[in-house]
């Protein structure tokens, strides 16, 4: 079985991209090294000394006797190499990481944002298309996010992907199934909202097989394959637009900061170890849709926690202090979170949770490279209403027209 891992340089894409191998997948690596490329932009590096991609494989190759290809590609520019490279590699199926991930780095300039947009837009449909164009069946897994549905207390258990509706008609009530209404709370986040319409649309016109698996917040430095080697090491976020709160959390503590809570801390969350990651996936490319069939949406979280609660755990474990920090982002200061993440059960994941001390050796890691941090990039520093707060400094403020009469949609 051969898989193309698109974006398979990154922190979720590495470790899919050995998990894979390791298990008999023939892998081929597809990256321009664009995150490698944010980080010079961005003046700071993985905590965890990073090797160059040709090195990482080749160290595979030495411990694991497996060979794994690499194509330089930017997958949303070059349409004609990807569909040779689809042709000729005849891959079985395809995992979508090729798109910029981070939340702040999507909010911090107009440049950031228009960038973030080009990038994944174009990467999802010039995959979509040139998998059309290939001719070939080729089952698409895409890395999408919890984020689609919004962080508003939904007073419901998220579903995975569709919600069942009761729509007044002229002839009574009426059941329909329609996609969870999107409600991102980044231009990062809504460009994955966008991507869910472009699957739904390509598989009902083109009968193509597409997973989209909703994840939830990674943490978690190490997995399996990563673990066996030094030249395998997985990259470490720490910094304030790429690092995720509770791996930020345990650096900071493991370099004596205060844990920057925003605002209240109230906020909860999904939350899922890089090692389930990388079984999700495994899982989701062996459990692929038929053809006809609708986009299969899976969550891929294992546990909801909220951000303040994170902070005492790590504060308990490493008697790190704690400091609430202005938010720099537009969301709600606290929220509930209950998801359902039922296939993903059924398919045989025996969730990681925080509870089995995987903390702990995540807290390692960060100790370890403690001496590679630079402390001035932990603030987050990219704000949500920067734009907003100049625009109203200079546009006078103008009648809002009354918005149309609600749909009567209820959620049954
Ligand atoms: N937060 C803090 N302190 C910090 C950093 C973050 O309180 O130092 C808070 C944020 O305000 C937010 C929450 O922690 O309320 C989560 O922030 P995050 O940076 O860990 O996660 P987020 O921006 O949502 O994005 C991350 C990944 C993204 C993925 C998403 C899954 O970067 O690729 O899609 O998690 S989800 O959040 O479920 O949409």
């Amino acid at each position: 079985m051969k898989v193309l891992v698109l974006g398979g340089d990154g922190f979720c894409g590495w470790p899919t991209a050995l998990h894979l191998s390791a298990r008999g997948w023939d892998v081929v690596i597809v990256d321009n090294l664009s995150r490698r490329n944010i980080d010079n932009e961005l003046e700071v590096q993985s905590l965890t000394p990073i090797r160059p991609v040709g090195e990482r494989i080749a160290a595979w190759t030495e411990v694991s006797g497996r060979e794994i290809g690499f194509v330089n590609m930017t997958v949303g520019k070059e349409f004609d190499r990807l569909v040779a490279l689809i042709r000729d590699e005849r891959p079985d199926s395809v995992v979508h990481f090729a798109e910029q991930r981070a939340a702040p780095y999507s909010m911090k300039s107009a440049r950031h944002k228009l960038y973030t947009v080009d990038n994944n837009l174009n990467a999802t449909n010039h995959l979509l298309a040139a998998i059309v164009e290939s001719g070939l069946d080729v089952h698409l897994a895409h890395l999408g996010t919890m984020g689609v549905y919004g962080y508003t207390t939904a007073g419901l258990r998220i579903p995975e992907g569709y919600l069942k509706v009761t729509v007044d008609t002229d002839f009574g009530p009426a059941e329909q199934e329609i996609l969870f209404p999107p409600n991102p709370g980044s231009i990062y986040h809504m460009t994955k909202t966008q991507d869910a319409l472009l699957f739904q649309f390509y598989a009902k016109n083109d009968q193509l097989r597409i997973t989209d698996l909703h994840q939830g917040i990674v943490w978690g430095a190490q997995t399996e394959e990563t673990r066996q080697d030094e030249r395998l090491i997985n990259r470490f976020d720490y910094d304030g637009d790429y690092g995720t709160v509770l791996n930020r959390f345990l650096m900071q503590a493991a370099v004596g900061y205060p844990l920057t809570v925003h605002g209240s801390g109230g906020q909860t969350r999904a939350f899922i170890h890089i090692q389930d990651t990388v079984r999700c996936v495994e899982l989701a490319l062996n459990n692929p849709p038929a053809r006809g069939e609708r986009v299969k949406i899976l969550n891929q979280m294992t546990e909801s926690r909220r951000v303040r609660d994170l902070a005492a755990m790590v504060a308990d474990m490493t008697g790190a202090e704690v400091h609430n920090v202005p938010n720099p982002r537009q969301e709600a200061d606290e929220n509930e979170l209950v998801v359902a993440n039922d296939q993903f059960r059924d398919l045989g994941l025996k969730p990681i949770t925080l509870a089995e001390g995987l903390m702990a050796d995540v807290a390692e890691v960060a100790r370890r490279y403690a001496d590679r941090a630079d402390r001035s990039k932990i603030p987050c520093v990219s704000a949500w209403n920067a734009g907003r707060a100049k625009a109203i400094e200079v546009e006078p403020a103008r009648p809002v027209p009354a918005p149309p009469a609600a749909p009567r949609i209820r959620a049954v």
